[in-house]
């Protein structure tokens, strides 16, 4: 499936710790732009989409959250739990979002500036669209 987990470089001291994300150096594309979801109501699952070229890096910086993704044969659990835990979506993915725990902060990094083109928002239509896009 077209995803990547990576371990996040923690800058730790007496103080704490520290973590940099850094465009095409620990992630492996430019970065446009980031949002964040936090205040998430219990028992919300969202995304229910896939994206066409968009890159992402999501990390639940606060809390935890899980996420299922659906490459249209296979789904997967992912459990984001830590701030050094990343998680790299390449395009092709139907992703829901779900369980977040009270307080939970979902950072997402991405490597192009919104655009509801590139969304696929029925899951029929994004089958069709795996199938024309040979995946
Ligand atoms: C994704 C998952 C992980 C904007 O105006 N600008 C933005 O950059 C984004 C991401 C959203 N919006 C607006 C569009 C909607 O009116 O914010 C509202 C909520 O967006 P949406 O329903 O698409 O949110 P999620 O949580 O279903 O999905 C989001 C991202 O949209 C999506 O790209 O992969 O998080």
């Amino acid at each position: 499936m077209e995803y990547q987990i990576i371990e996040l470089e923690k800058h730790g001291d007496e103080r704490g710790n520290l973590i940099a994300i850094e465009e095409n150096k620990n992630i492996p594309f430019e970065i446009k732009r980031v949002y964040y979801m936090f205040d998430t109501i219990e028992n919300v699952r969202r995304g229910y989409h896939a994206h066409k070229e968009l890159k992402q890096l999501l990390i639940c910086v606060a809390g935890s959250c899980m996420i299922m993704l659906d490459d249209g044969k296979v789904k997967e659990e992912i459990v984001l739990d830590r701030p050094d835990k990343g998680l790299i979506l390449n395009p092709g993915l139907w992703r829901e979002m779900h369980d977040f725990s009270e307080g939970a902060v979902l950072m997402v990094c991405a490597s192009e500036y919104y655009d509801e083109s590139d969304y696929i928002r029925d899951y029929n239509d994004f089958l069709e669209w795996v199938k024309e896009n040979g995946r």
